[in-house]
C-alpha cells in the first residue's frame, strides 16, 4: 500500500470521525519508512489546512506505556497548534472520538541545535523551559489496536496538550525522580515517575532530535516537545474530571 492512499484513507477518517482497521492486518508488509511518509503527508495537509506545526511529540518511551499499547518502539509525531489546550480549562468532546488522556514531561528549547551530533548536554544549555503536561490521544483504529507502523501512520494517536505552568530547569536532577498521580473523578487510575521515560526525559528530546535529523528535519526553537507517557493513558467519557498531580502543581480539566 502507498503511502499517498494511506494519507488520504486516515485523512478522511480523521475529518469525520470514524475509526479504521489497522492497515498491517490486511497489509502485513507496511513498512516504519512509509508510514513516516504518511505522516510527511498528514503533516502537509495540517498545513494547508491552515494548521501550524507547533512542536513534536515522542511517543512508547516508557514500559507503562509500551505494555499499555503491546508496541515496543519508541515513535515520534507531530503536534498541531489547534491541539495546544489551556491549563484548567474545559476540554470539548467534540474533538474526540475514543480519546485517552496521559501525564508528560514537556520541553520547549530555546534555540535549534544544529551540531551533527547533540548530546544531553547541549539539550540541558538550550533549554528554554520544561515542566509538565497533558498528552490527549485519539487513536483512528479502534481500541487502539494497531502495530508498530500502523500507529505511526496515525500520527502517533497525537491530537491535543495541555502545558503546565511549573518551570523545572533548575532541578533537572530532582526532576527525573518527580512523582506524578493520574487521577479520574476523585480516583487515583495510575502512578509514576519521570524517570520512566529513558530515564530521563531530556533523552527523548534527544531521541527526538536524531530522529528528526535523520528524515531532514529539525526541532526549531520555541516549540513544544511533549517527551512521552510516563503512565499507562486511561480512557475519557464526558463528564470526566482529570487531575495531574506534580510536586508543586496539579494539572487538572474536565471533559465535557
Ligand atoms: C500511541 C502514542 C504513544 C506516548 O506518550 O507514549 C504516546 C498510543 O498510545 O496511542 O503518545
Ligand atoms: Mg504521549
Amino acid at each position: 500500500m502507498k503511502a499517498l492512499e494511506i494519507a488520504k484513507t486516515i485523512g478522511e477518517a480523521q475529518k469525520n470521525r470514524t475509526l479504521l482497521p489497522a492497515f498491517t492486518t490486511a497489509h502485513p508488509e507496511l513498512t516504519v519508512e512509509t508510514a513516516y511518509q504518511v505522516q510527511d503527508i498528514l503533516m502537509e495537509e495540517a498545513l494547508a489546512r491552515g494548521e501550524t506545526i507547533v512542536g513534536y511529540k515522542m511517543g512508547l518511551t516508557s514500559r507503562a506505556k509500551q505494555q499499555d499499547v503491546g508496541v515496543y518502539s519508541a515513535i515520534h509525531g507531530f503536534l498541531v497548534g489547534s491541539g495546544s489546550l489551556s491549563k484548567g480549562s474545559v476540554v470539548p468532546s467534540a474533538r474526540f472520538r475514543q480519546p485517552r488522556v496521559e501525564p508528560e514531561i514537556a520541553v520547549i528549547l530555546d534555540r535549534t541545535l544544529t551540531e551533527p551530533v547533540p548530546t544531553l548536554s547541549s539539550v540541558r544549555a538550550a533549554l528554554r523551559w520544561v515542566g509538565p503536561a497533558a498528552e490527549l490521544l485519539d487513536s483512528r483504529y479502534e481500541n487502539y489496536q494497531f502495530k508498530l507502523p500502523d500507529v505511526i501512520a496515525d500520527n502517533t494517536s497525537a491530537n491535543a496538550f495541555i502545558l503546565g505552568s511549573s518551570q523545572w530547569i533548575d532541578q533537572l536532577e530532582e526532576m527525573r525522580l518527580f512523582g506524578v498521580q493520574l487521577k479520574k473523578n476523585g480516583q487515583r487510575i495510575d502512578t509514576g515517575c519521570a524517570a520512566a521515560t529513558f530515564g530521563d526525559p531530556l533523552l527523548s528530546v534527544l531521541e527526538l532530535i536524531q530522529e528528526l535529523g535523520k528524515r531532514g528535519k529539525r526541532l526549531e526553537a520555541g516549540q513544544v516537545v511533549l517527551t512521552g507517557g510516563i503512565t499507562a493513558s486511561t480512557p475519557l467519557a464526558p463528564g470526566d474530571f482529570i487531575e495531574i498531580l506534580w510536586p508543586g502543581e496539579t494539572l487538572s480539566f474536565s471533559y465535557v
